[in-house]
């Protein structure tokens, strides 16, 4: 065989290989990115449980509170941090499937705390208290709003803006949950452990940011190589 046919056989022979390795991928679900795993935990002097005074409403809101503004697991993870890449790889999808965002009101507490909704999604407020809560947040790139809520009474937003939001109930002082407006899908709220996982991350090196409501923000590189997860240790502390 000429030596230029030879090449094109072979190049030819990769290319079908390559072919056949994509559609198996794609058709066993397999995706070319990996997946970032880790823990962020809290380092430095312990934190003593804060009580937060309950004035009204006892009744649904019960007498006693622990803030939870830092929640700790018993070897120091962190609660309720948000974990994400802070330059996505280029073309991170932007209208990712996330299931709807939902935030309850539950014994006079946001429920979950902490959530992440993509731009351009919807966050749907619940109320399970038999009581009235509102919901007021004053965001600057989405427009503020503040909504009675009723019992059962559901309430929903579209946020088009990247942005963290504040929300509280004006009626019980300590309520308190953020909603996390996010442009791409590599965000992770950290679980009870302080565990998180970012999966599909095509492989490079990222700068990580985590981000607690009382710790700030703290940063960490990340090398997302070809085979192996790669696997993340965050420290936070009080600043
Ligand atoms: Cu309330």
């Amino acid at each position: 065989m000429p030596a230029f046919e030879y090449r094109s056989a072979n190049r030819a022979k990769r290319l079908s290989i390559a072919v056949f390795v994509a559609i198996g991928c794609a058709i066993a679900g397999v995706s070319w990115g990996e997946t970032i795993k880790g823990n962020v935990r809290y380092v430095g002097a312990p934190i003593e449980k804060k009580k937060v005074p309950v004035t009204i409403d006892q009744y649904v809101c019960g007498k006693d509170k622990e803030s939870e503004d830092l929640v700790l697991s018993s070897n120091n993870g962190i609660r309720n941090a948000v974990v994400s890449l802070r330059d996505p790889p280029p073309n991170a999808k932007r209208d990712w499937n996330l299931p709807p965002a939902k935030m309850d009101q539950k014994q006079c507490s946001f429920v979950p705390r902490v959530i992440v909704a993509p731009v351009g999604g919807t966050v749907e407020f619940l109320n399970s208290d038999r009581l009235l809560h509102n919901v007021r947040s004053a965001g600057k790139g989405n427009p503020p709003f503040n909504r009675a809520q009723p019992h059962a009474r559901s309430i929903s937003f579209t946020f088009k803006q990247p942005e963290l939001l504040r929300v509280d109930c004006d009626l019980h002082s300590w309520m308190r949950g953020w909603v996390v407006v996010a442009e791409h899908p590599f965000y992770a709220v950290t679980s009870e452990s302080g565990e998180f996982t970012l999966e599909n991350v095509p492989p490079g090196k990222y700068t990580l940011q985590i981000w607690q409501e009382s710790l700030g923000t703290v940063t960490q590189e990340v090398t997302v190589g070809n085979k192996a997860m790669a696997t993340v240790s965050v420290e936070m502390r009080r600043k």
